[in-house]
Order: structure tokens, then sequence, then C-alpha cells
């Protein structure tokens, strides 16, 4: 029998702070497993299609306000209506990127205050994440990339507060499911250096996929 039959998948998740080049390297990602011939698909959180994703950019607008738990709380829902099509798309084979997922949940909501176990709990049993590609970029090259935008969050101090709570996420992903499953990739340089790097690091996932079952997040 074919063992590669037994793959699926894999689930790449890309995280980082403000400016690192997430959306850029994703896309960019993307596109080269299509032209190889490889089964892929890009998904952004947040989903700002959805219902509930347009609460969600209402808010990151500042065009709505809302209470700092509710807002963790649609975030996390905003997640689990996508669980289900990841999955899927996973056993049949295709790889999943995604651009931001739980970890920058947990990192700005504690980042604002809220309890670090509070901001974790919602999105217990969603689908791990076979590897997290954390681009680290300092505050001084992220900010000469170009100025802040106009959303919530896009300070200097919003971001310097969601750096230390990343090294903390980033802690709780190596205790609590390998530190394989984290990998700081270096996100300075030019757009094709940056690639090449990542290129590097998940050619064996994305061209031979995963063996085994789909994991469950904090559990
Ligand atoms: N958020 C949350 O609070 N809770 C959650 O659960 C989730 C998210 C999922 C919106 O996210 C906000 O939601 C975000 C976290 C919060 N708040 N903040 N900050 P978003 O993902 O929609 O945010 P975004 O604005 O689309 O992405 P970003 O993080 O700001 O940027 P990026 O995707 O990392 O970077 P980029 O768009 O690829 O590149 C930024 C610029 O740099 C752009 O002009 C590029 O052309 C340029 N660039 C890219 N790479 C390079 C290199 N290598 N050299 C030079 N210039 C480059
Ligand atoms: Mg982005």
């Amino acid at each position: 029998s074919d063992p590669s039959s037994s793959r699926r998948g894999a689930f790449i998740v890309f995280e980082g702070l403000d400016r690192c080049g997430k959306s850029t390297q994703v896309a960019r990602l993307v596109e080269r497993l299509e032209r190889k011939g490889d089964r892929a698909r890009l998904q952004k959180f947040p989903d700002r299609t959805t219902a509930i994703g347009k609460m969600i950019d209402a808010y990151l607008q500042s065009k709505a306000e809302m209470d700092d738990h509710a807002i963790h709380l649609l975030f996390s829902a905003n997640r689990w209506e996508c669980a289900n099509a990841i999955r899927r798309d996973l056993e049949n084979g295709i790889t999943v990127i995604a651009d931001r997922y739980a970890f920058s949940g947990i990192a700005f909501s504690a980042a604002k205050g809220l309890p670090f176990d509070f901001c974790l709990n919602p999105d217990k049993s969603l689908p791990l994440p076979d590897l997290t590609l954390y681009m680290t970029l300092s505050q001084e090259e992220a900010s000469s990339r170009s100025q802040f935008g106009e959303e919530r969050y896009e300070t200097v101090s919003m971001q310097s507060a969601t750096r230390q709570q990343f090294t903390l996420v980033a802690q709780e992903v190596k205790n609590r499911h390998g530190k394989e499953r984290w990998v700081e990739v270096d996100a300075r340089g030019t757009i094709e250096e940056v690639e090449t790097r990542i290129e590097g690091i998940i050619a064996n996932l994305t061209s031979q996929g995963v063996q085994g079952e789909i994991g469950k997040l904090w559990i």
C-alpha cells in the first residue's frame, strides 16, 4: 500500500507583531505551493468576511466599542467558525497556511490586561498547528517599514506589551506541545531573503504532508 495515503496536509501558522511581514510571506508561500501543483489554502485571522468577522473589523477600525472580554471571545469564535473547514481540508491533504491564530488572540488580549488563562481557555481543542513560525523584528525595524496604520493596537506601547506576552505564549506552546512546534524566523532582510529562510524550515512539511491525527490546541 502507498504510505503517502495515510498522510494529511500540514497546518502551518504565521505569527508575529505588526508589520513583520506575515501577510506578505503567507501570500507568496501559498502562490508558490500552488505553482508547484501542491494543494494549499490561505486562512487569515481574523477572517473579516463572516458575520462575527464584521463585528471584529468594526472594533479594529474603532467604529464600535466593545468590552475587552467580549471582543476576545469574538476573535475566538471567529476561529471556531473556521475550525471544521480547516480540519476537513487537512484530512483531504490540503496544506492550510494561517495568517495569525490563537497565539495572537492571547498575546493581544493579555497585553490589555486580561488574565492569561482567560485568554487561553476559549481556544482549547481548536486544531493544533503542526508548526508555528514566529516572525521576529525589532520595534525599530518594524517602524522603519512604514508608519502605523489607523487601527486599534497599532501603537508603540501596545506592540511592546504584546511582544512580552508573545514570549509567554511561546513558552506555553513549547511546554504543552513540544519545542519543535514553535520556530522563530528572523524577519529582517529583503522579502526574498525572508522567503528563502521560511522555505528551508517548512519544505518537508509542505512537500510530504504530516502523519498522524490533527492535534488539539492546549490539550
Ligand atoms: N488580533 C487580536 O487581537 N486577536 C486575535 O485573536 C487575532 C488578531 C487573530 C488585525 O490583525 C489585528 O487583530 C492585529 C492583531 C489583532 N492588531 N495589530 N497590530 P491583522 O492580521 O489583520 O493585521 P494586519 O494589519 O493585516 O497585519 P500586520 O500584522 O500589521 O502586518 P504583517 O501582515 O505582518 O505585514 P505585511 O502586511 O506583510 O507587511 C507590512 C509592510 O511591510 C508592507 O508595506 C510590506 O510591503 C512591507 N514588507 C513586508 N516584508 C518586508 C521586508 N522583508 N522588507 C521590507 N518591507 C517589507
Ligand atoms: Mg497582515
